[in-house]
């Protein structure tokens, strides 16, 4: 009997071992996977809520912030399109008192320090007009900031996400990457018009840190337009640093990490009523 016994017994150590390593790879595996997310905005009907199912395996919520005298909008397009037979289309109105916004917003991942990630998404503006300081792409955390310490409203009403933002600049159009949210520079190139009236691929390439050795690459249309090391991330002492000029003390939330990215007209404080249709949008993380 005792051997009878004894026969399952091992047999259960040995099938405990094996899942105990699965469940140790597994999780090797998690913490190494590449984070994957791309969306070409295609759905079975035309039923913008369709990009929002509720298992979030697509796009988390929209950032609809209207102007008093008009009303901002997002939908789905299907006479302006780059991949498949959909776009979306943003409908962003000038500002005025308000600081006109109108973009979709993915979340819950999570992107560290020495990570790379690569966001890619084809932009068509549908316009002529100078638009200095437009917003098209914002990676940001959250729950990094200070929960003692109120946004700065002097700043923007949602200052309270950190991150880093891809904007027009340079006096109309040549894309910069702002840094203004982490108290960093903004950095500039003025070799590259964005193109108007037609799809160009934005491709934005960075490895993350809260030093000067984070790497920051954009292009267009497949050509390199920026290049510069540099700060990419909040930085704890950085921020303790600027906060402590106004005799508030500051501490930023561990982890930091970058959770979230709003993808549209961000920020629109133009006085141009704008038509914006996005693409063909991918983002990855790979954790080094
Ligand atoms: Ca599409």
């Amino acid at each position: 009997m005792k051997n009878l016994f004894f026969v399952p017994l091992v047999f259960l150590v040995f099938s405990c071992s094996n899942d105990a390593e699965r469940i140790d790879e597994e999780e090797n595996l998690e913490t190494n996977a590449n984070f994957v997310f791309e969306d070409s905005f295609e759905t079975s009907s035309n039923d913008f809520s369709l990009l929002f199912p509720n298992d979030n395996s697509r796009w988390t919520t929209v950032q609809l912030i209207s102007p008093n005298r008009d009303t901002n909008s997002l939908g789905l397009s299907s006479n302006i399109v780059s991949d498949g037979n959909q776009s979306l289309v943003i409908q962003s109105k000038q500002s005025d008192e308000i600081l006109s916004k109108a973009d979709i917003e993915k979340g819950a991942f999570s992107a560290a320090t020495n990570s790379k990630v690569t966001i890619e998404a084809d932009y068509y503006i549908d316009s002529d007009a100078n638009l200095e300081n437009l917003f098209l792409l914002d990676l940001e955390c959250c729950s990094c900031w200070d929960p003692e310490v109120d946004a700065d409203p002097s700043v923007d009403g949602d200052n309270k996400c950190p991150g880093i933002r891809l904007m027009l600049s340079g006096g109309d159009d040549y894309l910069a990457i702002e840094r203004g949210k982490i108290a960093g520079t903004t950095l500039r190139q003025s070799s590259f018009k964005f193109p108007r009236k037609e799809w160009v691929t934005i491709r934005w390439e960075l490895v993350l840190s809260p030093n000067e050795d984070g790497a920051n690459k954009v292009f267009l249309n497949g050509d390199q337009i920026l290049s510069q090391d540099g700060m990419n991330m909040p930085n704890a002492q950085v921020f303790r640093d600027v906060f402590a000029e106004n005799n508030i003390d500051f501490e930023l939330q561990l982890p930091v990490v970058y959770e979230r990215i709003q993808v549209g007209a961000t920020a629109n404080p133009n006085a141009e009523d704008l038509t914006i249709y996005v693409d063909n949008f991918s983002m990855t993380i790979e954790n080094n």
